[in-house]
């Protein structure tokens, strides 16, 4: 038989693709390997090959399969070895079972709390985190590891299903506790002396080489540390859609507000053919509910498991706010939603529930809303504002005007700050891309340093110049 053709679609820093790395070397098949840049947005030919735009995905002589647990289970199904025994008895049905129990434990009720550890704020989270996963593994799965011969689940004395699965997540645990990264607590280590068969089954996945193979040790932690000093910096916008002669969407986002994060986010969604109509159709089933709907709203949800980006999640799927301790909210009220807003909305049909929270009045937050967009459904444009100007009372009176420049200070007139308008594009002229957009954006606002205020200044002009450049987060200023 020939042998097939495996292509890998990967990114060597992601835990999940790392588990199909894992099970094609231990089952010595030849593959190539296709690096997806996971910091740009999916070209085309990838979201043909995996709709989801995720990494990993396989291709096995022309039959694409995605999802890192399925493609692991899908090798080790076709090629019968150490890794997993064919379903061809009870006594092997019985097994696998046991062995997807024992993966399904690692992953609710033990990982959860590594990732509390590594977005812990303070050594002493970081701390209670260690002792909450060491708690978890002595109660889940000490007991699942028997001390057999081999070291691997089982009792193997060859890796199997279970290390491919879980091996990532071991290298990363057993290297983010590391004193140089810091990602974990440094206890972690002498902590897991109390559950030694978990200890031993750690050490000797993390030092087989079909693990350990492809990790770039330095290169996974350092990212991950600049990804959530990032993450913590947010920078924060209001997405807004206008549509029947009001706002019918302004959500609050906490991050990745600028024209390249949340700007891009939208301006893709706008430039799919059909997703104008769609937002179109999907607004007809959106609710705008108030402060107290939403606390009712949270109080309905228990946020006890986590999402694939570490994110608390409630079963349903609402995610929880990134910080505090506040309670989950549906993924429409939640400030971690940004641009996929207009998916969820477009995705919607007559029996989806889609409550969103108008928070307009974050508009005229002068100091934290750094962006705003607005998508008027009504004018059929696209508005981009960027930091605050000072906000011309006189102007809006005179025109009447709800749109442009004038988007914000008409719901908000008596406000100090309204939002700097920086351009709005027709839905007929978008912009082609990302440095379209920018290029556009920054041609029409390069000679408007100072904003339209010139009538106000008189004695205190540079004051006003020097606050209202520090209120500048426009184009300029994020280059
Ligand atoms: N459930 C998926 C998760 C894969 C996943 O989250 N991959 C991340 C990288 S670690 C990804 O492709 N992210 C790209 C994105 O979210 O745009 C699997 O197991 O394959």
């Amino acid at each position: 038989m020939a042998s097939p053709r495996i292509i890998l679609y990967t990114n060597r820093g992601c835990p999940w693709a790392h588990r199909v790395h894992i099970a094609l070397k231990e089952l010595g098949l030849a593959y190539e390997e296709v690096t997806i840049d996971l910091t740009t947005p999916r070209e085309p030919w990838y979201l043909e090959i995996n709709p989801r735009g995720l990494v990993p995905s396989l291709s096995y002589d022309g039959q694409i399969i995605t999802e890192s647990a399925v493609v692991a289970r899908f090798l080790a199904d076709a090629y019968p070895s150490h890794l997993f025994p064919p379903s061809t008895s009870v006594e092997n049905a019985l097994y696998r079972a046991r062995l997807d129990f024992f993966v399904d434990s690692f992953f609710s009720k033990v990982i959860p709390h590594f990732w509390t550890g590594v977005r812990a704020d303070s050594q002493e989270e970081r701390d209670q985190a260690a002792q909450a996963f060491v708690d978890a593994v002595a109660k889940e799965l000490e007991p699942l590891l028997v001390s057999g011969k081999g070291p691997y689940y089982g009792g193997s004395e060859k890796l199997t299903l279970a290390e491919v699965l879980s091996g990532s997540f071991l290298l990363r645990i057993n290297s983010f506790a590391k004193p140089e990264y810091g990602l974990l607590s440094a206890k972690l280590h002498t902590l897991l002396e109390t559950v030694p068969k978990f200890k031993r089954w750690l050490e000797a996945t993390v030092q087989h080489e079909s693990v350990n193979g492809i990790y770039d040790e330095e290169a996974v932690a350092t990212g991950t540390k600049e990804r959530l000093l990032s993450a913590n910096m947010g920078t924060r916008s209001l997405i807004c859609i206008y549509y029947k002669g009001r706002f019918m969407v302004a959500q609050y986002t906490q991050w990745d507000g600028y024209l390249e994060g949340q700007g891009w986010g939208i301006l893709q969604f706008l430039l799919v053919p059909g997703n104008i109509e769609r937002l179109k159709a999907g607004m007809e089933f959106i609710t705008v509910v108030d402060e107290d709907t939403v606390q009712q709203l949270a109080e309905g949800h228990e946020y006890n498991t986590y999402d694939r980006l570490g994110q608390r999640v409630c079963q349903c799927g609402a995610v929880a706010p990134m910080s505090g301790p506040s309670p989950c909210v549906p993924s429409t009220l939640s400030r971690d939603t940004g641009s996929k807003l207009f998916e969820l909305i477009a995705s919607a049909r007559s029996d989806s529930y889609m409550p969103f929270l108008l928070s307009l009045d974050f508009a005229t937050d002068g100091l934290f809303c750094e962006y705003c967009y607005c998508v008027d459904l009504d004018n059929d444009t696209f508005e981009l504002f960027g930091g605050h100007t000072r906000n011309v009372k006189g102007e809006e009176d005179a025109g009447h005007q709800k749109t442009g420049k004038f988007r914000f200070s008409a719901v908000h007139p008596q406000a100090e700050w309204t939002p700097n308008f920086l351009k709005a594009f027709s839905f007929s002229d978008l912009p082609k891309d990302l440095d379209d957009m920018l290029a556009k954006v920054t041609a029409d606002n390069s000679a408007n340093v100072e904003y339209e205020v010139d009538d106000e200044k008189d004695s205190d002009e540079d004051e006003h110049d020097e606050e209202e450049k520090s209120h500048e987060t426009g184009a300029e200023a994020e280059k």
